[in-house]
């Protein structure tokens, strides 16, 4: 069964400007848990003693997910996340060309060596650690070179083999550059080794793929997928776990092992804590996502909201809305007053016609209308007018 690794905690915390406190972690942790993802990626303890206080406070608080630090591949900085009480660690080294002589300077030999020892050291502290290892911007390295270190990676005890789209550059049906070749490689060729890691796919979002390529990964048979609340992260970010969530369940034959509904809560303390406002337009927990607004759509839904969308999800996240504005039609401000209770007026030809007439010319601020506080105001003004008349 496929995996979901929230990294919120940990890549959405490396989205500038963002900062949680160990309680905020807390709070998120307890939400993601309730929803039932399986591993919590919380922090690199080496970063900030105050993310190892967090990974201790989020292990110690009897979760159901695995709690996870994140680590350069060096003995003392997995030391120091060992030290934070954790049943999963994420050890990162790249083995790309560019990487090992541009940045790292040292031989593709020095780096499979420190990946072996320093996963051969964090196995030997705490044998029950679930250990991944991620041969960091995967998709720029020759896959030779990948297939090589994960291979000593997963004799020195690693769990996990993580593909890392680090830069948002892999694409789908682009052969050798695509998730499902990664994907469908490295099985293959770990097929073989009597130790048979899990393979995980961290997707970034730099060229808008991220959720197509965790989709494409999946289909090649990946068993673990990492999301972030909003897709918040380095740069654009990561793939979004709503709505990773919601395609999944399409493609997943049998019933979901998630919780939807706490997905509303989390978004909103991740937004409050984060101080970034969920887009309007984001997928599922958007607050347009389940809105309708042009005429000849407002006029369908009113029959079945069906009609014009094509998940069914509503009820369990985002409320089905209505939008008022000069898209608007007799049908809009017929459902419009039903929501505030004054669907008497509908018939009401002249008021109506009025009140149509006031909202588009307001819809004309550009600031859209507010449905119950502003409609109200309208309905008086047409009725004065009618009775002026
Ligand atoms: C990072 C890079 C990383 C690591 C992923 C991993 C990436 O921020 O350190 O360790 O699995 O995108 O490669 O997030
Ligand atoms: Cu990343």
């Amino acid at each position: 069964m496929l995996q979901i690794l929230d990294s919120t905690l940990r890549e959405g915390e490396q989205t500038p400007g963002v900062y949680f406190s160990p309680e905020t972690k807390l709070l998120i942790a307890q939400l993601l848990d309730r929803i039932g993802i399986d591993i919590i990626e919380v922090g690199n303890p080496a970063v900030d003693p105050e993310i190892c206080e967090a990974v201790a406070l989020v292990s110690n608080a009897g979760l159901n997910a695995k709690i996870g630090a994140h680590s350069l591949c060096r003995i003392d900085h997995v030391q120091k996340a060992l030290d934070c009480k954790i049943d999963f660690l994420g050890i990162f080294l790249s083995v790309a060309n560019h990487r090992l002589e541009r940045d790292y300077q040292i031989t593709i030999e020095n780096a499979i060596e420190q990946v072996v020892e320093v996963i051969g050291y964090a196995k030997a502290q705490n044998p029950n650690l679930l250990i991944r290892y991620t041969p960091e911007d995967t998709t720029r390295t020759s896959i030779e070179q990948v297939i090589e270190v994960a291979s000593a990676a997963v004799q020195a005890g690693a769990d996990i083999i993580s593909i890392a789209d680090t830069t948002g550059y892999a694409t789908p049906f682009k052969n050798d550059r695509s998730y499902s070749y990664f994907v469908k490689t490295l099985k293959e060729k770990l097929a073989g080794q009597q130790l048979y890691p899990k393979i995980a796919v961290h997707c970034h979002n730099d060229r808008g793929l991220a959720l197509a390529n965790a989709l494409d990964a999946y289909q090649a048979g990946a068993d673990i997928i990492d999301v972030t609340v909003m897709g918040l992260g380095e740069r654009a970010g990561i793939v979004d776990l709503a709505t990773l969530l919601v395609n999944l369940g399409e493609m997943v034959e049998s019933e979901l092992p998630w919780e939807f509904n706490y997905l509303k809560d989390l978004y909103h303390i991740v937004s409050e804590y984060s101080h970034i406002s969920i887009p309007p337009i984001l997928p599922i927990m958007g607050k347009n996502a389940f809105t309708h607004y042009a005429g000849v759509h407002v006029k369908a839904i009113a029959k079945d909201p069906m009609l014009y969308q094509s998940l069914a999800l509503a009820s369990l996240t985002n409320k089905n809305n209505l939008a008022l504005g000069m898209q608007s039609g007799r049908a809009s401000v017929e459902l419009a007053l039903e929501q505030i209770g004054q669907e008497g007026v509908t018939n009401n030809r002249v008021l109506m016609n009025c009140i149509l007439n006031e909202v588009k010319v307001l819809a004309k601020r550009g600031t859209g209308i507010d449905i119950d506080n502003e409609l109200p105001h309208i309905v008086n003004q047409c009725f004065a007018f009618d009775n002026c008349e």
